[in-house]
């Protein structure tokens, strides 16, 4: 057998098992799930999509970026999710709540989008409801209850474990 296959040939200091190691240490901790909002106003809310992942043993990352004001940062990141290895993407916003329907016209993963209340919601919330449900044919939201984004974790997990058993 090879010093190679022995995992003792080392590349720099480390052999290549230890590489390998290190390899499979970071897969473990790619993220599954990509949680998106608006604003960081929003996080208080969102967060709790990422505890109902975290119970689950589901890896998820969080990012705030808004489909008005910062829309070059919601294409590149949906564009990219599915190549990082993102398996479903939650997207929250409120008031004309763009960004879930945004992220689904940049990407093939399935969305889960949630509606956002705020100070400034019009008739308690129906706007960003309205925003997030009506989307065109051909370009999916699933949107879950105003503000549930507990919802939105056990969905995501539903689709990580169906995309897990194909
Ligand atoms: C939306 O506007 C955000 O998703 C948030 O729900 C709402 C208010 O945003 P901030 O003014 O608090 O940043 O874009």
């Amino acid at each position: 057998m090879s010093e190679f296959e022995q995992g003792t040939q080392t590349a720099g200091t480390e052999t290549v098992a230890e590489l390998e190691a290190d390899i499979a240490s970071l897969e473990e901790g790619t993220p599954l799930v990509g949680i998106i909002m608006g604003s960081k106003s929003d996080l208080p809310v969102m967060e709790k999509a990422a505890a109902v992942l975290t119970e689950k043993g589901i890896s998820s990352e969080i990012r705030v970026m808004s489909a008005h004001r910062d829309p070059e940062t919601v294409a590149d990141y949906c564009k990219n999710a599915k190549m990082r290895g993102l398996q479903v993407i939650i997207a929250g916003a409120g008031l004309s709540a763009a960004l879930p329907g945004v992220a689904a016209a940049h990407t093939e993963l399935p969305v889960v989008g949630v509606p956002l209340s705020s100070s400034l919601s019009a008739a308690g919330g129906l706007d960003a409801i309205l925003s997030v449900l009506q989307m065109p044919p051909g370009v999916p939201v699933a949107a879950v209850g105003l503000d549930n984004a507990k919802n939105a974790g056990h969905l995501a997990a539903r689709i990580v474990d169906l995309a897990d058993r194909s």
